[in-house]
């Protein structure tokens, strides 16, 4: 048979939701490259993208439903057919349902499949049924929290933006491994002569490719960007004008709150010298539109939030909102490009069911509740290995009482408790429509290849369980691109008509924003608002983090790895072969301290667990911090828990976040399984 050649759309948990072109033979996807045509992509895929087809036609694929034969987690089924899947689902279900009513099923997932459709195939169900809903919370939360406490409803300025920059900071972000053409994007504009920054807490590759890199101590960057105002306040850098134009609430914060913050006070928490701090005030103010990209790194803590709404005022003081270039990047926010409602159907709920955070899993299924969550459903994510306090999680996933019912690609660790397994569609098997959060395009593709053995997409597995439970809606008969239609069928000030009909052609285009970026700002007052009675916390200043309280001496960060995606490719083995092992990056002085060599098993451990780690002395970690790459699944480690079994649920200051970077630990030469006494505060 001809090969063809299909558009498709990364539909993975990224800024970038690039434009692939796949080839297809013998009704099996044979190759993937980046769009040429795509705006952003250009051309250009990351290296997990570039053999998806191995993704897609993994032989770890699940090709058929299948039922528990053995106890939960040791992952021992048996097929059974869809039909006979559904009917146990509905049947649990039904009486669950009669006994405790709706609110003890819970429903969890978040990011497996960005699609508007895929990924929010669940909601209409769920709202339908009166389950109780899941506060979908565990990326980044806090970033929105501090933006908007700053600047409101204000738009996100455009990415590309970079390029007129003369002064670029990547701050908190890995882009080098999670924002790969915001890299490239920064590459150029430093080639035609913008400098580059990376403000992290270890070296990272991005931190490599920068011209000057500087490390923080985790969740010190509030303390960094308060330090920099004082230097700007004191010595005059201000932007008057743009100020008394632009920004309220300036004087208060220079008159209340940067008194306290010179660069020798802030050094203290944020680990970088005065004379670095007072260094970057003075270029940052100095540059003639300095760009700061904002990761999502930073926000993980008690106090991310209120770092994000600080290290936003910084543009705000120095006016660079006005120049052609300058500004602060935090992501962009499409939500008004199509009516969601159209497939979440939030009409279909009867009352307010209780949210759960997604930050909380393992309390809600394992601390009393009323009703108490008797049934779990997950579809595309995967919170036995990345929710935090997996300890807990597990705990909860082992219930005997426990009805646990999983949607998946993969065995995930998750799916190994399963009572019932349900194979998935990638997004090769599966229409869809995708919008993104790095910049403003749009994409609708069709499905290239049919599904692997018996997989089922997310929206055809809730049709089948709405016909299971006996209801009779037109809408759950409705198509995966019935609903793309109604999508795009209404009208939005984000597209034109011509727009739409290109949409619908499968065409990558861009969205236009109803209001211009960096025209107007919407807040209450109209101006940026330094000064926020409506917040807590009226005034930018600064917040402790949670883990410096908890009495262990290494702060531990939990990173990216370019070779993984959250817990998503650890199935293709060359992926999982550039990250070789879970290792513990540490700095040589700390590894003295303690005794320990390359190379050597140690055990992290805390309050909440202990985990195994190979240990890797390293330059690029400074002493006081220990770094994770990746979020490994069970079978690839060394012991029986992951990195999540030492984060904690605590939530962020503002918007219910996760705090998956605010983590303190102790490290030893291994044996422990448990946390040993030494470990206990
Ligand atoms: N290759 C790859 N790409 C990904 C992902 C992946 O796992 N792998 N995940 C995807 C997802 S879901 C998301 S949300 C995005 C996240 O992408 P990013 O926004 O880049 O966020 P992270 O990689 O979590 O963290 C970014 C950097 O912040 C640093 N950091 C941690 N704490 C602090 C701090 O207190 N201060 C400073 N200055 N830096 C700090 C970390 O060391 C890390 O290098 O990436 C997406 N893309
Ligand atoms: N230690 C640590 N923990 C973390 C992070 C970290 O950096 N470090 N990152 C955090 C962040 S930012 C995020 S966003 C979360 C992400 O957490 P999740 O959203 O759970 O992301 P993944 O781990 O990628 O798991 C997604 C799962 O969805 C499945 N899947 C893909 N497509 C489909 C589909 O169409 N249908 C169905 N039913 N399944 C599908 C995949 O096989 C995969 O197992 O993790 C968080 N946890
Ligand atoms: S993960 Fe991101 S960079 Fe990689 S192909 Fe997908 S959208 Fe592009
Ligand atoms: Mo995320």
């Amino acid at each position: 048979m001809a090969k063809t050649t299909t558009r498709s759309v990364c539909p993975y948990d990224c800024p970038d939701a690039c434009g692939l072109l796949v080839t297809v033979e013998n009704g099996r996807a044979i190759a993937v490259t980046g769009d040429p045509d795509h705006p952003v992509t250009r051309g250009l895929l990351c290296p997990k993208m570039g053999h998806y087809e191995q993704t897609v036609h993994s032989p770890r694929r699940l090709t058929t439903p299948l039922r528990r034969v053995g106890s939960k987690g040791r992952g021992e089924f048996e097929p059974i057919s869809w039909d006979r899947a559904i009917e146990l689902i509905c049947s649990r279900w039904s009486g669950l349902i009669a006994s405790h009513g709706g609110e003890t099923i819970l429903p969890y997932s978040y990011a497996g499949t960005m699609g508007l459709v895929q990924r929010n195939a669940g909601h209409a169900f769920f709202n339908r049924l009166g389950a109780s809903r899941l506060e979908r919370t565990i990326c980044s939360p806090a970033k929105d929290a501090g933006w908007k406490a700053l600047m409101g409803d204000t738009p996100a300025m455009e990415a590309a933006e970079v390029e007129g920059s003369d002064l670029v900071i990547l701050w908190g972000i890995n882009a080098a491994a999670t924002s790969i053409h915001a890299m490239r994007d920064a590459q150029s504009a430093r080639r035609r002569g913008a400098r580059l920054w990376a403000i992290d807490t270890y070296r990272t590759p991005t931190c490599e490719a920068a011209d000057e890199s500087f490390l923080v101590r985790p969740g010190g960057d509030g303390a960094l960007a308060l330090g920099m105002l004082h230097v700007i306040e004191r010595e005059g850098l201000l932007d008057r004008e743009f100020i008394s134009a632009n920004v309220s609430g300036f004087e208060e914060l220079a008159a209340r709150i940067l008194p306290d913050c010179s660069p020798a006070q802030m050094s203290e928490v944020c680990g970088l010298s005065a004379d670095v701090i007072e260094r970057l005030a003075r270029e940052y103010a100095g540059a003639q539109a300095p760009f700061i990209r904002l990761g999502s790194g930073l926000t993980r803590y008690g106090n991310g939030a209120m770092t994000v709404r600080t290290i936003s005022s910084l543009p705000a003081a120095v006016g660079a909102w006005a120049k052609p270039g300058g500004g602060i990047f935090i992501g962009t926010s499409t939500g008004g490009a199509f009516p969601l409602q159209a497939v979440t159907r939030e009409d279909l709920m009867k009352g307010v069911p209780r949210l759960v955070s997604m930050n909380q899993l393992g309390a809600a299924l394992t601390e009393p509740a009323d009703p108490p969550v008797m049934s779990l459903y997950v579809y595309h994510s995967n919170p036995a290995t990345i929710a935090p306090d997996q300890n807990a999680v597990i705990r909860g996933l082992e219930r005997e009482d426990l009805f646990t019912v999983v949607h998946e690609r993969f065995l995930t660790d998750t799916a190994r408790y399963a009572d019932i397994v349900l194979p998935a569609t990638s997004s090769l098997e599966h229409p869809d429509l995708y919008r993104c959060y790095g910049s403003y395009h749009a994409q609708y593709c069709r499905a290239a290849v049919p599904p692997v053995g018996e997989a089922r997409s997310n929206w055809e597995v809730f049709c089948l369980l709405a016909a299971g439970m006996g209801w009779d809606e037109p809408f759950f008969r409705l198509s995966a691109d019935d609903l793309v239609e109604l999508l795009l069928a209404e009208k939005t000030p984000w597209r034109t008509a011509a727009v739409t009909e290109r949409l619908r052609q499968g065409e990558p285009v861009m969205l236009t924003p109803p209001t211009e970026p960096k025209k107007i700002w919407l807040t209450p007052s109209g101006k940026i608002e330094i000064l926020n009675e409506r917040e807590a916390e009226s005034l930018p200043r600064l917040l402790p983090t949670h883990a410096e309280r908890d009495g262990y001496p290494l702060r531990l960060q939990p990173a990216t790895t370019p070779f993984a995606l959250n817990s998503s490719f650890y199935e293709q083995d060359d992926l999982r072969s550039k990250q070789k092992c879970m290792e513990l990056l540490m700095n040589r002085v700390d590894a003295a301290a303690r005794g320990l060599f390359d190379g050597q098993a140690v055990t992290a451990c805390n309050h909440l667990g202990a985990v195994r780690f190979t240990l890797r002395i390293s330059e690029r970690v400074p002493a006081g911090t220990v770094v994770t790459e990746g979020v490994w699944w069970r079978e690839f480690i060394p012991g029986e828990r992951g990195v999540n079994a030492l984060t904690s649920q605590r939530l962020t200051d503002g918007g219910r976040g996760s705090t998956l970077y605010d983590v303190a630990v102790e490290v030893r030469g291994a044996h422990l399984t448990t946390p040993s006494p030494s470990c206990q505060k």
